[in-house]
């Protein structure tokens, strides 16, 4: 899998609505089949321009793509930590998802209640954002309480786990998300393990009109997310809903008529890789062509690890070649008359475009 992704937002901010359409679109891009774990948990193949390039030329019997999860939860309004609606338990959810996509009701409709009446992107980041802070402040202050308990009676006072937890807490207090940058590596892995929604990268998803598509990216939304140093994926729910329901021969021509540049999962995973620091490299072992998912800066012995703990181990070197450049020679053979194709050491940083052929010993 790429990465999951948690949706937050209003109610009728059209959370369900995207996820949908996001997970019903994805049903032709085989294939990896689309499979619900949970009417709210979908798994949907990333579409890879570049993959299906490749596969083209090398028309593999089996290409697999990489995934992303998205999962869908009720929506949050002001006070939910007090109970109002349906309360905030259920953010339990998203608790271990990658990044979170805040869903932000940018359409006007009539039919459509908007919870606090009118559109205002930047009051509605603020609510929500506030409920999640107070969310993980609750567990925060929970874990305290208990170290407080246990040091009462146990040798091990829990010295280094409450310093954090004081630090995350002073974050939260401020009505800040926790900036996991202010950490060390060894301090983020256990920050970790209090599966707190505010440490988790977080971009927004505005949910536009049909105008508000061609419109995008509008200015009052960009400057109340940029404020927040965050990123914006413009989408309108309607018109994705739309799209999935239609015939995948039809679907571009669609697109074409309401200046669809782009599928928005693309734009999804656009800033997802972006926001967690993501790439791409390729195998083609055998019959099978693959996409892999991996953090930037992974060695190319680690990366070897991600296909087969053998590979890791019994790593001896990696012929290496862009997949790009690959495609443009049209062989292996032309990339390798050209000197395209290099080998490559444990301690390589595989480059997103990579493709990898791991030479390993058992
Ligand atoms: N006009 C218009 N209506 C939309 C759009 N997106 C969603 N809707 C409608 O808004 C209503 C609410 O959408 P949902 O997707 O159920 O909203 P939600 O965020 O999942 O709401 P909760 O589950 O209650 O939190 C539905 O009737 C959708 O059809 C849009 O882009 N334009
Ligand atoms: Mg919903």
């Amino acid at each position: 899998m790429s990465f999951s992704c948690g949706f937050i937002g209003l109610p009728n901010s059209g959370k369900s609505t995207i996820f949908n359409a996001l997970t019903a679109l994805a049903v032709p891009c085989q294939p990896y089949p689309f499979c619900t774990i949970d009417p709210n948990v979908g798994v949907v193949p990333v579409p890879d321009a570049r993959l299906f390039g490749l596969a083209d030329l090398l028309k593999p019997e089996k290409v697999t793509q990489t995934t992303i999860e998205f999962v869908d939860i009720a929506g949050l309004i002001k006070d939910a930590h007090k109970g109002e609606g349906l309360g905030n338990r259920f953010l339990s959810h998203i608790r271990n998802v990658d990044a979170v996509a805040h869903v932000i009701r940018a359409f006007n409709s009539g039919q459509v209640p908007h919870v606090y009446a009118d559109i205002d992107p930047a009051r509605d980041m603020d609510i929500v954002e506030t409920e999640i802070i107070i969310s993980d402040l609750e567990i925060v202050e929970d874990r305290i309480r208990k170290i407080e308990r246990l040091a009462k009676i146990s040798k091990d006072k829990g010295e280094a786990e409450m310093e954090l937890l004081l630090r995350v807490r002073r974050y939260l207090e401020a009505g800040r998300f926790v900036a996991t940058d202010d950490f060390d590596e060894n301090e983020r892995l256990a920050l970790r393990a209090f599966d707190l929604i505010t440490a988790k990268p977080l971009f927004y998803i505005a949910n536009v009109d049909e105008e508000g598509l061609s419109a995008s990216p509008q200015p009052a939304i960009e400057a109340a997310a940029a404020k927040k140093g965050r990123e914006v994926v413009y989408i309108c729910g309607k018109l994705e809903q739309d799209l999935s329901a239609l015939p995948e021969d039809e679907r571009a021509s669609f697109m074409e008529l309401y200046d669809m540049k782009e599928f928005s999962i693309e734009k999804i995973i656009h800033v997802g890789y972006h926001i967690l620091g993501l790439i791409t490299f390729y195998t083609v072992v055998g019959k099978e062509m693959r996409a892999w998912t991996i953090p930037r800066g992974t060695t190319c012995v680690r990366a070897a690890g991600k296909i087969h703990t053998d590979m890791e181990k019994g790593f001896i070197r990696a012929e290496v070649i862009n997949i790009g450049d690959f495609i443009t020679c049209g062989s292996e053979h032309a990339a390798r008359e050209k000197g395209l194709l290099r080998l490559e050491g444990r301690d390589y940083v595989v480059e997103d475009g990579d493709i990898l052929h791991i030479r390993f010993n058992v």
